[in-house]
């Protein structure tokens, strides 16, 4: 209990932090009908409040599902750290914050995808190679993104090669050995799990390249669009996959006590 607190206090307390350093100025207000604005404080709080009580509830329901609802404490914690910063560029400069969002996204990706790996493993043996192949995948999604998004390379072409980094991915958690491994010896609160992340990544994370596409490749350059829909799409492909993970832990854990 001691710790749990402990742990608490550090947590808001370098999120408390942050927040003054950020509030500090008055340039770095956020000004009324930002909406964009308001989208990233918005996040701010709410990745700061899913890590906490992600961290709770690890310690709560502890076991074999530890390590998973701590990595995903992980990913909030990360994002929430971005999205400070991310709001004080975004107020400031009016631009796209680009470069620390795909500071986070090389983080928060391959951790995520980590997951699958971590869900399977609590309940069956599985092969180190499931993990490297989506962390090669998440690799070729994300830098040509970036380059194409920050302007290294032409944006359609680095749009076309993240789509083949995600389709790989894909190709691994619905076809590849991950899926098959689920389906064969996976417990049925895994299995359920695991299918609400796949259909996650599927559908949620879709959500990316329309955002990429109405930003950069439907004519002109469109910042606010583009933040906007990365900041929901965020909101909801880091919480609510947490929030599944959290439930299959709460799942296995009730019903093997009995
Ligand atoms: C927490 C952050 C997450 C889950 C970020 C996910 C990002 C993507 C799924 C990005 C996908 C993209 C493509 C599929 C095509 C190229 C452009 C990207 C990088 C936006």
């Amino acid at each position: 209990m001691k710790q749990l607190l402990t742990l608490c206090f550090a947590v808001i307390g370098l999120f408390s932090g942050q927040a003054a350093l950020a509030a500090s100025g008055d340039s770095m207000m956020l000004q009324s009908g930002d909406f964009v604005g308001y989208s990233f404080w918005l996040i701010s709080m709410a990745m700061s409040a899913a890590t906490i009580f992600f961290l709770m509830e690890s310690m709560r329901i502890g076991g074999k599902w530890s390590t998973s609802l701590n990595v995903i404490a992980l990913v909030c914690f990360i994002a929430a750290f971005h999205y400070f910063y991310m709001r004080e560029m975004w107020v400031t400069t009016g631009d796209s914050p680009t470069t620390f969002r795909y500071i986070d996204w090389l983080l928060t990706v391959p951790l995520q995808l980590v997951e699958f790996y971590l869900i399977l493993a609590a309940v069956a043996a599985v092969s180190g190679g499931i993990f490297w192949r989506i962390f090669i995948g998440s690799l070729v999604m994300l830098v040509p993104g970036y380059m194409g998004e920050a302007g290294y390379l032409n944006a359609t072409v680095g749009f076309v090669i993240g789509m083949l980094g995600w389709a790989f991915i894909l190709y691994e958690i619905h076809a590849g050995e991950a899926s098959k491994v689920s389906a064969a010896s996976a417990s049925a609160a895994t299995q359920s799990s695991f299918t609400m992340m796949k259909w996650v990544v599927t559908v949620g994370w879709a959500i990316y390249p329309i955002g990429y596409f109405l930003g950069y490749l439907a004519g002109g350059t469109n910042v606010e669009t583009v933040n906007i829909v990365y900041n929901l799409a965020d909101l909801l492909n880091k919480i609510a996959f947490g929030l599944f993970i959290w439930y299959a832990a709460n799942e296995d854990t009730s019903s093997s006590h009995g």
